[in-house]
């Protein structure tokens, strides 16, 4: 018998989305999803190195923030080392992920950073973080500025929002504690994302914390915190457009718990045999992509059909991102100390 937290329900007949949303959250997950088991398949054939951290099962949580609720490319976003979906989501190419990936000069970190290390200032990616919980204080850095060029430098445009992606393991660390309480007190523009998918490595959460329900460690710090049904892209997309409004309309930080379950190991070096048969296949049931493909041919906004040339549309576009990232040349070695420190390109 799995014992499981029970997800909190979500009303569908809430939800107002055109064709075109639902279509672009669609698209959003299934080319996470794509792009991740095209990652695994060039790390098993010796294209990449190190660690690599997969995000299948989690893409309502990404796409339903990033592109559900931000504005993509003017709104920041902090990942952890599983940052390779948040990246995709914020808007940086397919293709230049890969070649990060691939430890290649044109990938979005230069070839310097590979899969923990997803960074880009075009598209306010403010980086994947490799120690857990590092993402946490740079966001609010990013939201700190946002705040101080609306209030003190006059900047009426400075209305952006920062998210802030980490899981389980991390707020257990101080620097969560310590973020939240200057994010509340100061009321910045930022939404914590915990993705709680119950495991930090092979430390089952709830041994891990004396208050399993995270959303709740908001309150102490007399900021919202709300939980929801990480695998329901559309309640993911509620809760987090609902955060959004609050911070950008100066009224403070949310903390978002969204309960979701990564369907592969901790990393691809993980056997993963730690996680019973039982509970892996409670949150197989609930893959949050076909749970919103049902919804939108139920709903009559898309037909199997749109959504099968979607799949392929993507399909080649990894495929490509693949042949980009091969064709792409080495970072120089006679470069190594560049990018070490800022500079005018
Ligand atoms: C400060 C720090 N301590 C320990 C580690 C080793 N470590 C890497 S991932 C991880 C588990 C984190 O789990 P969680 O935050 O739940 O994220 P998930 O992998 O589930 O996405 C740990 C302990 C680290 N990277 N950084
Ligand atoms: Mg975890």
């Amino acid at each position: 018998m799995v014992q499981e937290r029970t997800l909190p329900k979500f009303d569908a007949a809430t939800v107002q989305i055109t064709k075109e949303e639902g279509l672009l959250l669609y698209e959003d997950m299934v080319l996470g999803r794509t792009f991740e088991d095209k990652c695994a398949e060039m790390y098993y054939r010796g294209k990449m190195f190190g660690f690599v951290h997969l995000y299948n099962g989690q893409e309502a949580v990404s796409s339903g923030v990033i592109k559900g609720a931000m504005r993509p490319g003017e709104d920041f976003v902090s990942s952890t080392y599983r940052d390779h979906v948040h990246a995709l989501s914020a808007g940086v190419p397919a293709k230049e992920v890969m070649a990060e990936l691939f430890g290649k000069a044109t990938g979005c970190s230069k070839g310097r950073g590979g899969s923990m290390h997803m960074f880009s200032s075009e598209h306010r990616m403010l980086g994947g973080y490799a120690f857990v919980a590092e993402g946490i204080p740079v966001a609010a850095g990013a939201a700190f500025q946002t705040k101080y060029r609306r209030e003190v430098l006059g900047d009426p445009k400075a209305d952006q929002v920062s998210a802030c992606f980490f899981g389980d393991g991390a707020a257990n660390n101080g620097q969560f504690f310590e973020t939240l309480n200057m994010a509340a007190l100061w009321k910045l523009p930022i939404i914590f994302v915990v993705e709680n998918n119950k495991w930090a490595i092979g430390m089952a959460h709830e041994r891990a914390t004396s208050q399993p329900e995270i959303y709740r460690k908001a309150s102490v710090f007399n900021m919202a915190g709300v939980e929801v049904d990480g695998m329901d892209i559309l309640a993911v997309r509620a809760v987090a457009q609902e955060a959004v409004a609050r911070a950008r309309a100066g009224e403070g930080p949310t903390l978002i718990e969204a309960l979701t379950y990564r369907f592969r190991g901790h990393s691809l070096a993980d056997p993963d045999e730690l996680r019973s048969k039982a509970e892996k296949e409670f949150w197989f049931a609930r893959d949050p992509i076909k749970k919103l493909a049902t919804y939108l041919v139920e709903q009559n906004l898309a037909s199997g059909e749109e959504l099968k040339a979607i799949d392929r549309q993507i399909q080649q576009e990894i495929d490509e991102a693949v042949k980009f990232a091969e064709s792409s040349p080495e970072p120089n070695p006679s470069e190594l100390y560049r990018f070490v420190f800022a500079e005018d390109e």
